[in-house]
Order: structure tokens, then C-alpha cells, then sequence
């Protein structure tokens, strides 16, 4: 709880020094949360970048799909209760029934074996486990965007693992479905201090990557949404015949293998996958910010990097908070408090709200 007041501030921060320095646009860069560095593992593991890089850019190279999985679940760990692994636990967001959250369905299960791959190399070279399943995720995230074309950015460093499951709750409140036109993009983003710039931008990440039939199919039927090209429509429907299809298609119809600015052309074009990717244009807030990135790649690359590492920075655990996990997939054994020590916690917390 004291961890979103600090991110708050520091957020507020960040709005203030932003407005006083827009001059300084080309180079700008969120502040670094307090706790995190560029250098984090200079001692501990100081091949810890590299060995990321070269596994990913080995993996993205057999399969590019890979690259649009990662950064997706960069997305969803840092929307759903903060940048701390929890999206990764086996048996988070699972709910009474064992049921998994709807969004977590549809994750590649290829990402998250990379990044336990990768975890396994870390601890292999550096001697023990020192990197963050958190850190891992931030990096390969930006390693797959590179990968694929887009821009580089320094990440900072230093998050640590939750030792708590994501609730479904969790899931669901934190991450908007695809049905989500701008103001309830916006209300869930500027819970966690996002603005309509960063929602453009960070929607951006639809430049790679498939959707499934299910996540757009109510734009096609029982009728046809009137904002869709109707070309385009045609080809989703050849695609996705009838409701319920168990198919993909891709996000980005012009380069859906490349990281760069077409998907604001698609916008451009009434040719978005998703209402909440089409409403951008639509929605005057944010449709000049659109238009802005549809004719500029480099204003894309440029607010891009600045809104992912914001992203990446949300409510993350630093210092000695939280743990180094030596599985991605698991907490540590030991580290988690007795049952009914952890439920008086959760009661004491929420008491506090
Ligand atoms: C703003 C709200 C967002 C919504 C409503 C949304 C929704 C979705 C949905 C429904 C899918 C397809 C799931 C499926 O049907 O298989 C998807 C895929 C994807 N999303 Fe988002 N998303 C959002 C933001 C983001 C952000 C911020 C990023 C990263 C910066 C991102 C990156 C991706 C990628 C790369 C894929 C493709 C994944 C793959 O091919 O495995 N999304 N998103
Ligand atoms: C566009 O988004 C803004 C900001 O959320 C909202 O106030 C406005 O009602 C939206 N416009 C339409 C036409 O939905
Ligand atoms: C529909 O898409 C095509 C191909 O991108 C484009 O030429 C056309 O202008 C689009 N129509 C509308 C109404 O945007
Ligand atoms: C990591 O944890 C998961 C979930 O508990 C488990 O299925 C898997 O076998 C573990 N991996 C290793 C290498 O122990
Ligand atoms: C938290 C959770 O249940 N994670 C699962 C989400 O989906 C992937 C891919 O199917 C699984 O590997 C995760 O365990």
C-alpha cells in the first residue's frame, strides 16, 4: 500500500519536471523510482543484460511471435498489481472454481518458458540467483521490441518478485478488455498515473502480435460495427466466419511482424483489430495524438520509450521488499508467511481502505 503512495509522488513528480522541460522532449525519460538503477547487477551479475539480449534475440529469430508474447506480459505484469512477477506464479489469477482470468487465457505459454530459460542461464553465470523474475521480463520486453524493429531504451533496474498470488479480481480490474472504448481506458490507466499519451503510445505494442477471434468478434457480429473498413472487415470475416471461431489473425494488417508506426496508419484507415485500439481515433482526446504518430514513426519511438519505462516502473517492489525468485513460476520455498499470518495481513490492509 505504501508503495503505490510512493510511486504517486514520484509520478506527480514526473508530471511537474515534463511540463516545465517539453522543450527537452527528444531525450526525455521518467525519473527512475527510487530504489532502481541503470547499473543494478554491475557486481552481482554484471552480464545480466547481455545474456538476456543474446537469448532473445536467438529465440525471436526461430520465432518472431515470441517477441509479441514477452512484451505482452510486460504489459500484464505491470498493469496487474505492479511490475513484480506475480503474473508469472503458476496458480495466480485463478479463482474459486481454479478458473483462470479470462486475459491471462490467451498469454503465450512460450513467453513464459523463455523467460524461466533465461532466469536458469542467469543463475548459471552469475552463481546464483540474483535477477528478478521482474527484471528478466523488463528486459526481454525491450529486447523484443528491439528485435522486431523498435526503438531501444535504457530499462531501470532492480524490481523484486511478489511473494503473492494475483487475485482474478486483480486480473480483471486491472487489465481493460478489448470492448474498452477511451474513457474506460483512461479511468483504469490514470488509476495507476497513465495519461492519454502513454495510453496511445503503449497501445502501440499492437504494431506485433495476433488476437483471437473472441476478442473482436462482437465488432462483426450479430452486426457489423459501422466504424470498420469495410474491405478489412471483409477479410476478418473470411477469417472469423461465425461467432466463437477458435482463430488468430493478425493486429497489424500492414507489417504485423514489425515493430514501427503502420498500426496508427490501420487506425488511420478505420482498419484497428480492437474497438479500444480503433476508439483512439475515433475519441477526439485522442484521435491529433493518433494522427501525430500515424505520420511521425520517430514521435512514436520517441513517447514509446518514455511510456514503457513509466509502465515498468509501476508500483514495483525494491530493496528488500518482496524476493529474488529461483523459479518464475513458483515462490520461494520458505519465504511465504503461514496462511493465517498472510490473511490477517490482507485483513489488516484492507481495513486501511
Ligand atoms: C490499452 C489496453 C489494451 C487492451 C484492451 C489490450 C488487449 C489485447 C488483446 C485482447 C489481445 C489479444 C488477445 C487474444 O485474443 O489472443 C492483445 C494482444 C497483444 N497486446 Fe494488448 N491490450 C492493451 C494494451 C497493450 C499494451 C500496453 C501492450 C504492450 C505495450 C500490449 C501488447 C500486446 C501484444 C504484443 C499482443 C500480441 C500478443 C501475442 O501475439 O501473443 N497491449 N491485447
Ligand atoms: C472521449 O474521451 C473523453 C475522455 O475520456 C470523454 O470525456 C469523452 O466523452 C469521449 N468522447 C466520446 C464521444 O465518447
Ligand atoms: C479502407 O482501407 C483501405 C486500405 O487501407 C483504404 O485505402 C481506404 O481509404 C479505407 N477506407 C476508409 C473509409 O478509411
Ligand atoms: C517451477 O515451478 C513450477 C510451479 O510450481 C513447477 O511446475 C516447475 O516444475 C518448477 N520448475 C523447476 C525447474 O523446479
Ligand atoms: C497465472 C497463471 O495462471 N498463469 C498461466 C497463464 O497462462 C500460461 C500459458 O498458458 C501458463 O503457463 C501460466 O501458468
Amino acid at each position: 500500500m505504501a508503495r503505490g503512495a510512493t510511486v504517486s509522488a514520484a509520478l506527480a513528480l514526473v508530471a511537474l519536471l515534463c511540463a516545465s522541460t517539453t522543450a527537452a522532449a527528444e531525450a526525455r525519460q521518467p525519473p527512475v523510482v527510487g530504489g532502481m538503477s541503470f547499473d543494478f547487477y554491475k557486481r552481482s551479475c554484471p552480464k545480466a543484460e547481455s545474456i538476456v539480449r543474446s537469448f532473445v534475440k536467438s529465440a525471436v529469430r526461430k520465432d518472431i511471435g515470441l517477441a509479441a508474447g514477452l512484451l505482452r506480459l510486460h504489459f500484464h505484469d505491470c498493469f496487474v498489481q505492479g511490475c513484480d512477477a506475480s503474473v508469472l506464479l503458476d496458480g495466480s489469477a485463478t479463482g474459486p472454481g481454479e478458473q483462470q482470468a479470462p486475459p491471462n487465457l490467451t498469454l503465450r505459454p512460450s513467453a513464459f518458458k523463455a523467460i524461466n530459460d533465461i532466469r536458469d542461464r542467469l543463475e548459471k553465470a552469475c552463481g546464483a540467483p540474483v535477477v528478478s523474475c521482474s527484471d528478466i521480463l523488463a528486459l526481454a520486453a525491450r529486447d523484443s521490441v528491439v528485435e522486431s524493429g523498435g526503438p531501444s531504451y535504457k530499462v531501470p533496474l532492480g524490481r523484486r518478485d511478489s511473494p503473492n498470488f494475483a487475485t482474478q479480481q486483480d486480473v480483471l480490474s486491472g487489465l481493460p478488455p478489448p470492448s474498452a472504448s477511451v474513457p474506460a481506458l483512461l479511468a483504469v490507466l490514470s488509476k495507476i498515473n497513465l495519461d492519454a499519451n502513454d495510453l496511445v503510445a503503449l497501445s502501440g505494442g499492437h504494431t506485433i502480435g495476433l488476437g483471437h477471434c473472441t476478442s473482436f468478434e462482437d465488432r462483426l457480429f450479430p452486426q457489423q460495427d459501422p466504424t470498420l473498413n469495410n474491405t478489412f472487415a471483409s477479410g476478418l470475416k473470411r477469417t472469423c466466419p461465425a461467432k466463437g471461431t477458435d482463430r488468430r489473425t493478425v493486429l497489424d494488417i500492414r507489417t504485423p511482424n514489425i515493430f514501427d508506426n503502420k498500426y496508427y496508419v490501420n487506425l488511420v484507415n478505420r482498419e484497428g483489430l480492437f474497438t479500444s485500439d480503433q476508439d483512439l481515433f475515433t475519441n477526439a482526446t485522442t484521435k491529433a495524438i493518433v494522427a501525430k504518430f500515424a505520420q511521425s514513426q520517430k514521435a512514436f519511438f520517441h513517447q514509446f520509450a518514455f511510456s514503457v519505462v513509466k509502465m515498468g516502473q509501476i508500483n514495483v517492489l525494491t530493496g528488500s521488499q518482496g524476493q529474488i525468485r529461483s523459479n518464475c513460476s513458483a515462490r520461494n520455498p520458505g519465504a511465504a508467511l503461514p496462511w493465517s499470518v498472510v490473511e490477517s495481513v490482507v485483513e489488516a490492509e484492507s481495513l486501511v481502505f
